[in-house]
C-alpha cells in the first residue's frame, strides 16, 4: 500500500498547442484517485500548483518563449516535489513536459538530503535533452532532460540541486532527437533505448537491466511518462503527434514491471492535451497505465528476484 500524492500541475507555457493546462482536470474526471484506492492505496489530492509572477528574465536565444513562467513553474513545483516525497509518493497530473523542469529537481534535492541516488527513466517520444541555446523551436518542453543531467546552458534558472549521473538515466520510446540534442547524447552514457532497441530486444529485457541497478544501488526511481511515448493511434490528445509509438500492450507491460521491481519512488504525467482527446480516451488510457504502475493485474506471477 503507498500514500499517493496527486499533484495538478497545469503548465502550458513549455510547448505552443495550448490546451495542456486542462490535463490535471481531465485526470481527476477520468477517475485517477479511485482508480488508485481501488487498488487498495491511500490517495490525498494536493489540488493544482499556482506559481508565482514571473519575474523579468531573458536569455540569447531569442527563440525562447515564456521564460519567466517556466522558470516560475520551476521553483514552485521544486518546492512541492520535495515536500511530497517526504509524505508518499508524488503523481504530478501535467501539464507539458517543461513541469519536469521543477519536479525532477525537487525529487533530486530530496535524493540529496535522503543519502540515496536518483535514477531517471524516461518514457517519450523526445529525448528533451536541449539546452536554452541549443533549442530552435523555442519550446522549453524539450529541455528536462538536459536540465536534470547537469548540462550548462541553464543559467537563468536556479541550478539544479544534485544532477542525475548519466548512467542513471534510461530513456525509452524515442524516435524523435534533434540533431543538436544527438550529438550531446552522443557524449553522455545515458542508456537511449529508440524504437529500434524495442523492436529488437523487446521493452522488458531493458527495462529489467536498468531496474537491476536501480536495485543494487539502493535508489529513488523517478519515471516520466510523456503521452507520446504511446503510439497516437492510440493516444491522439497529444500537440506533438510522432508515428511508430509503443502499442497498448508494450505500454502495460512496461507499468507492470515497474511495479513489480517496487522501486518507483515518483511519477510525471505529461503532455496531455484534452482539447485534442477523442471523448477522453487518452486521459483514461494513461490513467489505466497508472493503474497497471500501481499493482494492477490479471494474474499473479511467480515473484521474480525483483
Ligand atoms: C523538439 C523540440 C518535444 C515533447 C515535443 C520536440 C520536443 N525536440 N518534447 N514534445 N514532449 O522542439 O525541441
Ligand atoms: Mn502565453
Ligand atoms: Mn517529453
Ligand atoms: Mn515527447
Amino acid at each position: 500500500m503507498t500514500h499517493c500524492i496527486l499533484i495538478g500541475c497545469p503548465v502550458d507555457e513549455g510547448q505552443r498547442r495550448a490546451g495542456c493546462l486542462m490535463g490535471p482536470a481531465a485526470y481527476r474526471v477520468a477517475g485517477l484517485a479511485d482508480t488508485l484506492s481501488e487498488l487498495g492505496h491511500t490517495v490525498e489530492d494536493r489540488g493544482d500548483v499556482i506559481p508565482a509572477e514571473g519575474r523579468d528574465q531573458t536569455c540569447a536565444n531569442p527563440a525562447v518563449h515564456h521564460l519567466p513562467e517556466v522558470i516560475a513553474w520551476t521553483e514552485a513545483l521544486s518546492a512541492v516535489a520535495t515536500t511530497a516525497m517526504t509524505d508518499g509518493m508524488p503523481i504530478f497530473m501535467g501539464g507539458d513536459h517543461s513541469l519536469s523542469l521543477g519536479t525532477v529537481s525537487g525529487v533530486a534535492s530530496h535524493a540529496r538530503a535522503a543519502g540515496r541516488p536518483l535514477f531517471v527513466i524516461w518514457l517519450d517520444a523526445h529525448s528533451d535533452f536541449h539546452t536554452m541555446q541549443s533549442t530552435t523551436s523555442g519550446n522549453l518542453h524539450g529541455t528536462p532532460m538536459a536540465y536534470a543531467a547537469g548540462r550548462a546552458g541553464f543559467e537563468p534558472f536556479p541550478p539544479f540541486p544534485e544532477p542525475v549521473p548519466a548512467e542513471n538515466i534510461c530513456m525509452f520510446g524515442i524516435r524523435s532527437v534533434d540533431p543538436a540534442e544527438h550529438a550531446a547524447l552522443k557524449e553522455t552514457r545515458i542508456t537511449v533505448n529508440d524504437m529500434r532497441v524495442l523492436d529488437e530486444q523487446g521493452i522488458a529485457a531493458p527495462l529489467r537491466a536498468f531496474l537491476d541497478r536501480v536495485r543494487a544501488q539502493n535508489g529513488l526511481l523517478h519515471v516520466s511518462l510523456d503521452v507520446d511515448f504511446l503510439d497516437p493511434s492510440i493516444a491522439p490528445a497529444v500537440g506533438t503527434t510522432v508515428p511508430g509509438g509503443t502499442t497498448f500492450r508494450e505500454a502495460h507491460l512496461v507499468c507492470e514491471l515497474l511495479h513489480e521491481s517496487g522501486l518507483m519512488t515518483s511519477l510525471d504525467l505529461v503532455e496531455l492535451n484534452p482539447f485534442l482527446d477523442d471523448r477522453g480516451r487518452t486521459a483514461k488510457l494513461m490513467v489505466d497505465l497508472v493503474g497497471s504502475l500501481m499493482g494492477r493485474k490479471v494474474f499473479d506471477r511467480p515473484t521474480r528476484s525483483y
